[in-house]
């Protein structure tokens, strides 16, 4: 494997000195709060129902005295709600799934636009791309913020940019082949499927350029790593964002492969307890929480990621001194990240509950078979269905499948089961079984 060079995009600000990084996130921090609070009604409610005034925010640590937000405000205030520019001024849409099938949805401004590219350029170039790269970009184009975030960093580095989309291995591979691609950029389960698919497809590894990825949108560990590097004979980056914040790109990995270091120019993060909401110390494990200091458009102030994560401060090899979040361990919530694709256990249910002849007791089982992500639901027939015939409860099965793969948007497969058979619970249901095993 090929030894990337420790390249930096904007090394004036990727370096800073910390007390002037803090400074100049302390001086956007009271802009962003003030923007909010003139243009945003809910932000205005909210520090106005906890007494605070853009003008008490006199140091960092007054961040806390912000009142928070999540993805339920988004949802509430869907689409344009929180919005603090005129719509005339937002230039995108992004946007993820949500619960209701609705997504969620995040207005970027032309300056939005171009904090984003550049976080994506910064994130490339530390994976060594630049000029001399054909950079293959197999993440979906479309709402998510995989594809485009992608693309916008990739050209921005001045690359042969190849919008592939996700989907269609062959192809996949052919181009990455004939084109002589150096760098992909998908999720890492679908790396993997890729490298797997290259000697069964008829190619050998050695004919591929490919030296490096971005991979992320979905929890990976060091073992799925090891397999991408080992399959491809290349470095694999990992890189982190979400939509509501500016899609990939907030954090990135440098060669030192030490945790993600976090675009803090343009947020904040904090870590908190999540019980308790009381901020953490740098080290422990809590939920990731980020404020953004540049935005625009739908600027988010103390977001809960819902990500659980730890923070270091410590002096990185590579030179940046930006703080750097390590893995993703899990999440707070319920939300699923399977291939890639968000799902909620709740529009599974939905789908669950409009097919006559099953009753509302279920499970999903979540597991990893062959590095690809896997979804089993587990659901109980009626006992009137029970007795009926083999092509009822065929029909059942496939109404389900064809209900999750349009509501959700993925293949699943589903397992009926007898009356009865699932375990209920006292308190709450526990509807996933997440066997990943994603703790490293
Ligand atoms: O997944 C943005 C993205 C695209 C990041 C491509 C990286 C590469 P959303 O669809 O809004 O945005 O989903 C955001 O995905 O809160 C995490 O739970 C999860 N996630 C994203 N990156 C990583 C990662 C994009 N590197 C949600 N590791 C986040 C673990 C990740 N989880």
């Amino acid at each position: 494997m090929k030894v990337t060079e420790n390249k930096i995009y904007n090394p004036e600000i990727e370096c800073m000195d910390r007390d002037e990084l803090k400074a100049l996130q302390l001086s956007r921090l009271q802009e962003t709060v003030k923007l909010c609070y003139e243009r945003v009604p809910l932000y205005r409610q909210r520090m106005d129902a906890l007494g605070v005034k853009p003008e008490d925010i006199k140091t960092l640590s007054d961040i806390t005295k912000l009142p928070f937000t999540n993805k339920t405000d988004l949802r509430d205030e869907f689409p344009f709600g929180l919005l603090a520019a005129d719509k005339k001024d937002i230039v995108r849409i992004q946007g993820s799934s949500g619960t209701t099938g609705k997504p969620i949805v995040s207005g970027y401004t032309a300056n939005d636009v171009e904090v984003w590219t550049e976080m994506v350029a910064r994130s490339l170039t530390a994976a060594g791309g630049g000029q001399d790269d054909i950079i293959q970009v197999t993440y979906g184009y479309g709402l998510f913020t995989g594809g485009l975030g992608a693309h916008q960093g990739a050209t921005r580095i001045g690359a042969m940019t190849v919008p592939m989309s996700a989907g269609n291995t062959q192809r996949q591979l052919m181009m990455m082949h004939d084109l002589g691609a150096t760098m992909l950029c998908c999720t890492p389960s679908y790396a993997i499927f890729l490298g797997e698919s290259i000697r069964e497809m008829g190619y050998d590894p050695k004919e591929f350029q490919l030296k490096s990825g971005c991979f992320g949108a979905e929890p990976w560990t060091e073992e799925m790593r090891n397999k991408i590097e080992e399959l491809f004979d290349i470095n694999a980056y990992n890189i982190y964002g979400l939509t509501e914040i500016a899609g990939p790109g907030v954090a990135y990995e440098c060669p030192a492969k030490a945790g993600m270091h976090i675009n803090e120019d343009h947020v904040i993060a904090e870590i908190l307890d999540p019980e308790t909401d009381e901020p953490l110390p740098y080290g422990a494990r809590g939920e990731l929480v980020f404020t953004t200091i540049t935005k625009t458009g739908m600027p988010m102030i103390r977001y809960r990621t819902h990500d659980l994560c730890t923070l270091t401060e410590e002096k990185c090899s590579c030179g940046r001194t930006h703080v750097r979040m390590g893995r993703i361990m899990g999440r707070t919530d319920d939300m699923l990240v399977i291939r890639g694709v968000n799902v909620f256990p709740s529009q599974i249910e939905t789908v669950l509950l409009r097919v006559a002849g099953v009753a509302p007791h279920y499970q999903l089982i979540v597991d990893r078979v062959n590095s690809t992500d896997t979804l089993e639901v587990q659901v109980e027939l009626t006992e009137e269905m029970f007795s009926d015939t083999v092509a009822d409860v065929e029909r059942i099965r496939d109404e389900i499948k064809e209900g999750i793969k349009s509501v959700v948007g993925i293949a699943a497969s589903i397992k009926l089961v007898p009356p009865k058979s699932i375990q209920r619970s006292e308190g709450k249901a526990k509807r996933t079984i997440d066997k990943r095993g994603l703790t490293n």
